[in-house]
């Protein structure tokens, strides 16, 4: 039987005996070699790497932090867990606790969760709510709705999620041999850059520089203030007030890294890149930490060692994006003759 991250990195979590194990096998993720990527980037060959977290159960990394919260949740007697999210964090609570029999209540932006998650939850049960507002409004009557019915928390604000989402640095560390020098990834609530950050610490000696990336429109860590009406193509990572802002200020300080924006057309080309020179199709968001990649080094930022590059979610989680470019296709009637 596949072994999810509980059973794999038991020691390493705050797992007990009487901790029920609920896992659909998450984690040990493909790490890939990106060498017409590295080409791109103007890095030399094998020094550029893909985690693709969308090959989790569920299509993106949330898996990790899910299967340790809802374990957590169905171990302490919980009534049931609610979550605002953006739809990954949604997708995969609604599936854990599909599995442990737990009720589940999302609270999804009204139009700004992509189609493949917000159908996710409907099939895997969650009682879905709309907000009419953004994430951030979202999160705040979540919040205050979990407080008055005693349902868990399985935001990021839950130290469990933060707890299961360090395991992507030890595989990391596992599939390298060591930590690589840089980690490139988008940063929206910024939960999985503080959970890499603490893996990394965990995991041992040497340490990435810490490379997150916000889209332009949604990038209140790099304006050093909330975005009230945040705005970007990458739905994910559209949060205006990051909850696990000290972490990822910490992350991006002690590693000497950096905390930088791309624009949605930066964002998008590094999408498209990813899918037609390397064959890997991840959601928009996923894109930002390659787009960051391309962006500083265009500018002349130089990297020495391998590089990391997080993809956090499936392409197949929003397929409506793809169909908004002018995508050639052929359209012809059966039985004729076709020249390419
Ligand atoms: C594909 O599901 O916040 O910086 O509610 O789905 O840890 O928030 C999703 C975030 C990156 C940003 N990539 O991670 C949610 C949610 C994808 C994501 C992020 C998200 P954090």
């Amino acid at each position: 039987m596949t072994q999810g991250i509980l059973a794999r990195y038991r020691d390493r979590l705050p797992v007990g005996a009487k901790t029920p194990i609920i896992t659909l096998g998450e984690g040990a993720t493909p790490l890939v070699q990106a060498d017409a990527l590295a080409r791109r980037a103007g890095l030399p060959k094998g020094s550029l790497y893909l985690k693709l977290e969308g090959s989790n159960p569920t299509g993106s990394f949330k898996d990790r932090g899910m299967t340790l919260a809802i374990s957590k949740a169905l171990e302490s007697g919980a009534r049931g867990v609610l979550c605002a999210s953006t739809g990954n964090t949604a997708a995969s609570a609604a599936a854990y606790a599909a599995r442990a029999g737990l009720r589940c209540v999302v609270f999804l932006p009204k139009g700004g969760v992509a189609m493949g998650k917000l159908v996710q939850s409907l099939m895997y049960g969650a009682e879905v709510v709309e907000v009419r507002g953004n994430f951030d409004e979202a999160l705040a009557l979540a919040m205050s709705t979990a407080r008055r019915e005693g349902f868990t928390v399985v935001n990021s604000s839950n130290p469990f999620r933060i707890e299961g989402q360090k395991t992507g640095a030890f595989e990391i560390v596992e599939q390298l041999g060591a930590a690589p020098e840089y980690q490139f990834m988008p940063v929206g609530n910024a939960g999985n850059i503080t959970a890499y950050w603490k893996g990394y610490r965990e995991a041992g000696p040497g340490r990435p520089r810490m490379m997150g990336f916000q889209a332009a429109g949604a990038a209140p860590l790099v304006l050093g203030r909330p975005v009230l009406k945040p705005k970007t193509v990458a739905t994910a990572i559209r949060i205006g007030n990051p909850v696990s802002r000290e972490g990822a200020l910490r992350a991006r300080d002690e590693s000497r890294g950096l905390i930088g924006k791309v624009s949605d057309a930066q964002i998008i080309n590094a999408y498209r890149l990813l899918a037609r020179l390397e064959g890997v199709f991840c959601e928009p968001s996923s894109a930002a930490g390659v787009a960051g990649l391309l962006k500083i080094r265009h500018e002349g930022y130089p990297i020495r060692g391998r590089a990391v590059c997080i993809l956090t979610g499936h392409g197949l989680k929003d397929p409506d994006t793809p169909l908004q470019f002018a995508y050639k296709r052929k359209i012809v009637a059966p039985g004729g003759k076709l020249r390419l």
